[in-house]
């Protein structure tokens, strides 16, 4: 495996660059848009002219982050650009078709992403798996080579980070964390505003899919695994938007004696979506996504499946149960 570039040599190429694209992953989640909004904001503090693109746009939920406004869809017919880099984005296919073949062009693509898996597929490359966030690793790179930050970065960031740690509860966590947040409310950051309208600003839809959760969820393997079938039906009812479900799948985790959860969803092409979780070190869920096509983190995973989707949880499930028995 290709060794990390320095990140002096990375600052080296967005300082010489003039035209630079910032893009993450499909279904963009706050620790993609955090961390391009907070990339792109800096950058273009430097002077730099910042594309940021997202291949699905900004979740509704995360449209009050500063810089949201400027964040484009891959509409363009071609984008001419010195620098790409792509943020918390596992594999290059990740970054969504038409922002590919956008950005195929590009001379130099920098690879910036916390996932275990990624296969360094940049010219320049800076995975860093023990960083919760790629929003932790962007702030350390910003504040490591003096480059600008200012309450917009910090709010981008700050969210990236709260969102990627579940509020900086998941183990990935680390001293470094707390200190960024320390540092970021030194610098005056209103941290209980950003956490109300991330945590305590959702649509009634929210609401609403959060019961039919509660009231559909499955137990088994002795309550140990907790799993929520999300049907086209209920989002077709709901009127579901991209973004509702971010961080759903932490209200299965709460029971004592939980080890696993998984939300199976149906997208589109008959496929079905999985997100699982583990809250045992022992029990590695990438792996179980991996037998799936999928990966991700040990503590949280994924993986896309053909459905219909009660087959595919069933397949799942019975693979997932195999390994949490062998926990005993
Ligand atoms: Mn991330």
């Amino acid at each position: 495996m290709t060794a990390n570039s320095s990140t002096a040599e990375i600052v080296a190429a967005m300082r010489s660059a003039q035209r630079i694209a910032v893009v993450a992953h499909v279904r963009p989640d706050g620790d993609a848009v955090g961390s391009i909004l907070g990339l792109a904001l800096s950058l273009r503090a430097l002077g730099k002219e910042v594309t940021a693109l997202l291949e699905d746009g900004v979740p509704e939920n995360l449209a009050f982050l500063p810089g949201t406004d400027t964040v484009v869809q891959p509409v363009m017919d071609s984008l001419d650009v010195d620098l790409a880099i792509a943020l918390d984005t596992a594999t290059h296919e990740r970054i969504g078709e038409r922002c590919k073949t956008l950005l195929d062009a590009a001379p130099v693509l920098v690879n910036i992403d916390h996932h275990p898996t990624n296969p360094r597929y940049g010219t320049m490359n800076l995975i860093d798996a023990d960083s919760p966030a790629t929003g932790q690793i962007v702030y350390n790179l910003l504040s490591e080579h003096g480059l600008p930050i200012d309450d917009a970065v910090r709010q981008n960031l700050f969210v990236a980070i709260s969102t990627d740690t579940g509020s900086f509860q998941f183990s990935s966590t680390n001293a470094r964390t707390h200190q960024i947040a320390a540092e970021m409310i030194g610098d005056g950051l209103d941290t209980s505003r950003l956490a109300q309208l991330v945590y305590q600003s959702y649509p009634r839809r929210r609401l609403d899919l959060m019961r039919a959760m509660l009231n559909e969820m499955q137990f088994r393997a002795s309550d140990r695994i907790v799993s929520w079938q999300l049907k086209q039906q209920l989002m077709d009812d709901i009127s579901m938007l991209p973004g509702d479900t971010e961080g759903l799948i932490d209200t299965l985790r709460m029971m004592d004696g939980v080890v696993s959860c998984v939300i199976f969803e149906d997208v589109a092409g008959g496929k079905v979506r999985v997100s699982a979780r583990s809250k045992d070190p022992r029990l590695d869920v990438s792996l179980i996504c991996g037998q799936f096509g999928g990966g991700g983190h040990r503590m949280a995973s994924g993986a896309r499946m053909r459905g219909p989707i009660g087959d595919a949880a069933e397949k799942f499930l019975q693979a997932l149960e195999d390994e949490v028995r062998r926990l005993d």
